[in-house]
């Protein structure tokens, strides 16, 4: 789907007002100043990167909560901005590579590049689900809540209009989760969305759980991929340094597995790195946060062991 040579488009997105930590928002300054972009052009890419968003005319919204979701005009506005800048380089035939950021990011992301790849599917890898309404959420927090948006789940919202139902529930496919609320339970079984969680990566191996869940959304390996990866999906000691880190998770391995193979499928046409927050363990572990982050984004674009 993308014309040679290849060039990925860095997505900078320093905003964390889908969660309550502050510090999310230097994840895509601390992956970039770790040599993201030169690492890429090492790969044989060309890179696009004309600095972080800043989002500054969003800074000083009047944002009161619309039912308990916190910093609603924020999230839309910064995430309407992100689409814009998503779809224009995947028209322009680019990888979008999203840097978060907080998972909300991805209500952007995903409108972005399914404007433009409209029959693209979407891999999901996240500890969480993040597919809260705003009659589930427990939080108001809404990183756990784009996929419901952008599968057109739940109230309509005013302020969130400019967000198609793009995404059809048998389009999407989960893997890694282990931490759902009961409302988000409810609502996979509701709308029958495929998931492979940490049970099911250790029933059948890492290896068979990709090919399962591409044979789900992808079955004649012929649709477009977004992949959209939570660092939260990997096991806290891998990847300490993030908001809501849940134990039992991905091994180093099995997250670049994921990656390795969406690469191998010569499919992928957009890629999210979400929730890396340098800010929240001690340095070392930060800096080992930002390593697996980059590392992750080159498995996807194709960096092999051999
Ligand atoms: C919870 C909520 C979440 C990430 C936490 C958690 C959601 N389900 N997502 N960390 N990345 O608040 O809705
Ligand atoms: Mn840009
Ligand atoms: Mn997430
Ligand atoms: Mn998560």
């Amino acid at each position: 789907f993308l014309p040679q040579p290849l060039t990925a488009a860095i997505v900078g997105c320093p905003f964390s007002g889908g969660q309550r930590r502050t510090g999310v928002d230097q994840g895509p300054i601390r992956l970039v100043e770790a040599g993201l972009v030169e690492q890429l052009k090492g790969l044989g890419w060309n890179v696009v990167f004309d600095g972080h968003h800043q989002f500054e005319e969003y800074n000083n919204l009047d944002d009161a909560p619309i039912g308990i979701m916190k910093n609603p005009r924020t999230v839309s506005q910064v995430n309407r901005s992100v689409a814009g800048v998503v779809m224009n380089h995947a028209k322009n035939g680019m990888l979008p590579v999203t840097l978060g950021g907080d998972h909300s990011l991805a209500m952007g992301t995903i409108s972005g590049s399914l404007a433009v790849h409209p029959d693209a599917c979407v891999i999901w890898i996240d500890a969480h689900a993040d597919i809260n309404t705003i009659e589930t959420t427990d939080s108001g927090n809404m990183h756990g809540m784009p996929l419901s948006f952008l599968l057109g789940i739940g109230d309509k919202i005013q302020e969130f209009d400019w967000i198609k139902p793009v995404l059809k529930p048998e389009r999407l496919v989960y893997i890694g989760l282990r931490d759902l609320d009961a409302g988000e339970k409810r609502l996979l079984r509701e709308h029958n969305i495929k998931a492979f969680s940490m049970h099911e990566v250790d029933k059948y191996g890492i290896g068979k759980v990709v090919e399962m869940a591409l044979d789900y959304v992808n079955p004649k390996r012929d649709l477009p991929i977004h992949l959209s990866f939570d660092v939260d999906a990997l096991d806290p000691s891998v990847a300490p340094s993030t908001g809501t880190p849940v134990r039992g998770g991905l091994t180093f391995r099995e997250g670049h597995y994921i990656c390795e193979a969406i690469h191998e499928t010569g499919l992928l046409v957009s890629l999210d790195l979400m929730e890396v927050n340098p800010s929240l363990a001690e340095a070392a572990d930060a800096d080992k946060t930002v390593a697996v982050g980059c590392s992750l984004v080159r498995a996807a674009l194709g960096e092999t062991l051999l």
